[in-house]
């Protein structure tokens, strides 16, 4: 269903605060964008569920304690809004070539490419999360599930919105241009790929899903986090607002893992299973073994390190000098936020072993924003493994190595075993199967992956979670299913 043009009253339909109703030329750019992101949602958006209601936040304001409402919304209904986080007239760029200046109100002309491509990159992971999620709804393991998957997509649908406002509203022609390409390009496809590797992967089940808004959203996080440095002040505000609703992805997805493994042992518990290792005994259980969801997290959190690009790049460089992006918490760092003349330590492989070599700061942007990123992920497992020590069993899940399983920077062409050893091609192909989900692994999974969509139950595999989406209880009907 494409809404004729005349009928979208832009001016209540999405909630801004950016003041659309006074600012025609953008409006009406939006107003042009606006058709052809319903055909895209409808085509690759959810699929089969676009006339369910579905119980859904939508972001209606900035108020911190009131930004969000919930209520039963049809999908491709939903108000995607655009909203920045309070502007603050004194704010300053506060690193790189130009810190101490007042924030930029407009793109620096000689900064303007490098922002554009920024926020293209940004924009482009939105819709790629939503197309390689789609297919997910049909085998939800709860309405309650399946009610978080759909929030996660309009969320990320919202996020494109931002970039798309963005694009818009300070870059003109070639803005509007690449506001349309990111409807055209497609996860995973050959001609028209999303712009970032692990946006074009698959996310072939629930456990994926998880480990994705897990590892991904987290990346997502650290980027937002950067970009909401950024001496571009829309920029910063947009990424802002968005961190509001990006944490919510990473509790389905932390939350969802945990809610797998606390049910596998609880499993393995009644059946008196107590290796972790009996992998035949424990899926025989129904549940997901514990090697299985360790081989799933090695996966999702390889794929993510990539997200970070090089350890040493002169892109990273040249975007902090300019002050176009940050690092994590940048205004809390005690040092002079120019690092000429710093240095960082950064893991690379030196005559086939991996050490650590100090490199300028500058060029070791991304190493860092990866090491923030690292330390925040390493919190979540250990959050499981309390689950895992609480249950009884000797076994824990470990972040894989750095090196491991690389398709970007220094370990791109190396073969690392998840500790770290530089491996020959002869062994990581022997042993690549225990590391890394195989054809099996995933055939066991697929069948699990039965849709259970009774109010307040649940599928085998994955526990209730501990409370309801707005304090709603167990049984609450979160999703009202009209399958189309
Ligand atoms: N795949 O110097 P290099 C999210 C390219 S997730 C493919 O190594 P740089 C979300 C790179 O573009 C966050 N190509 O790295 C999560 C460059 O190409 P060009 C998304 C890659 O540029 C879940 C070349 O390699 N936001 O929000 O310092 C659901 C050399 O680049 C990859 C952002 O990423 C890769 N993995 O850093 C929904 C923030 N890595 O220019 C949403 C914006 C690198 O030579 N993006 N390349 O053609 C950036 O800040 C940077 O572009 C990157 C790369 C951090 C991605």
């Amino acid at each position: 269903m494409t809404h004729p043009l005349g009928a979208v009253d832009y001016t209540t339909k999405i909630p801004n605060n950016v003041n659309l109703a006074d600012d025609q030329r953008v409006l009406k750019a939006l107003e042009q964008w606006h058709p052809g992101y319903i055909d895209w949602w409808n085509t690759m958006g959810p699929e089969g569920f676009q006339t369910s209601d579905v119980y859904l936040r939508t972001a209606i304001s900035i108020d911190p304690k009131g930004w969000a409402k919930f209520d039963y919304v049809k999908m491709p209904d939903y108000r995607w809004g655009i909203l920045l986080a309070p502007r603050h007239d004194d704010r300053q760029v506060n690193f790189g070539a130009h810190k101490g200046e007042p924030a930029w109100q407009e793109v620096p002309g000689e900064y303007r490419a490098m922002l554009r491509r920024l926020i293209v990159i940004q924009g482009d992971t939105e819709p790629a999360s939503v197309e390689q999620q789609r297919h997910l709804g049909k085998t939800a393991p709860s309405l309650y599930d399946m009610r978080n998957l759909f929030q996660v997509n309009v969320e990320e649908g919202r996020h494109l919105w931002a970039m798309v406002y963005l694009l818009h509203k300070y870059f003109g022609k070639d803005g509007r241009e690449e506001a349309d390409e990111l409807l055209n390009r497609r996860s995973g496809d050959a001609d028209k790929p999303r712009m970032l590797g692990a946006f074009n992967e698959s996310t072939p089940d629930w456990l994926s899903f998880f480990m994705f808004t897990t590892f991904t959203d987290r990346d997502g996080k650290m980027q937002l986090e950067s970009l909401a440095q950024s001496g571009f002040d829309p920029l910063s505000r947009t990424c802002r607002f968005m961190l509001t609703e990006e944490a919510h992805h990473m509790f389905v997805g932390e939350t969802g893992v945990g809610r797998v493994i606390e049910r596998t042992c609880q499993a393995m518990k009644e059946a008196g299973i107590e290796d972790a290792g009996d992998i035949a005994a424990v899926r025989k259980l129904g549940v997901i073994d514990l090697p299985t969801i360790q081989k799933k997290a090695n996966l999702h959190f390889s794929l993510s390190l990539d997200l970070f690009g090089s350890e040493v790049s002169t892109n990273a460089a040249n975007y902090y000098s300019s002050g176009v992006k940050g690092r994590f918490q940048e205004t809390r760092i005690e040092d002079d936020h120019l690092l000429t003349n710093a240095t960082y330590p950064v893991s690379k492989l030196v005559g086939g072993k991996v050490k650590m070599v100090d490199e300028p700061a500058l060029t070791a942007i991304n190493m860092r924003l990866r090491d923030d990123y690292v330390g925040d992920c390493s919190r979540g497992v250990e959050r499981w493994n309390k689950a895992i020590e609480k249950a009884g069993l000797s076994f824990r899940l470990k972040l894989p190595h750095v090196a491991f399983h690389r398709h970007i920077g220094e370990f791109q062409n190396a073969k690392a075993s998840p500790a770290g050893e530089v491996l020959t091609d002869v062994e990581w192909a022997a042993e690549k199967d225990q590391w890394l989900p195989s054809k099996a692994d995933g055939d066991f999974i697929e069948s699990l992956m039965q849709p259970c969509w009774e109010r307040g139950k649940f599928a085998s595999w994955i526990a209730p979670p501990k409370v309801g989406i707005d304090n709603k209880a167990g049984d609450f009907e979160y999703v009202k299913i009209h399958q189309a």
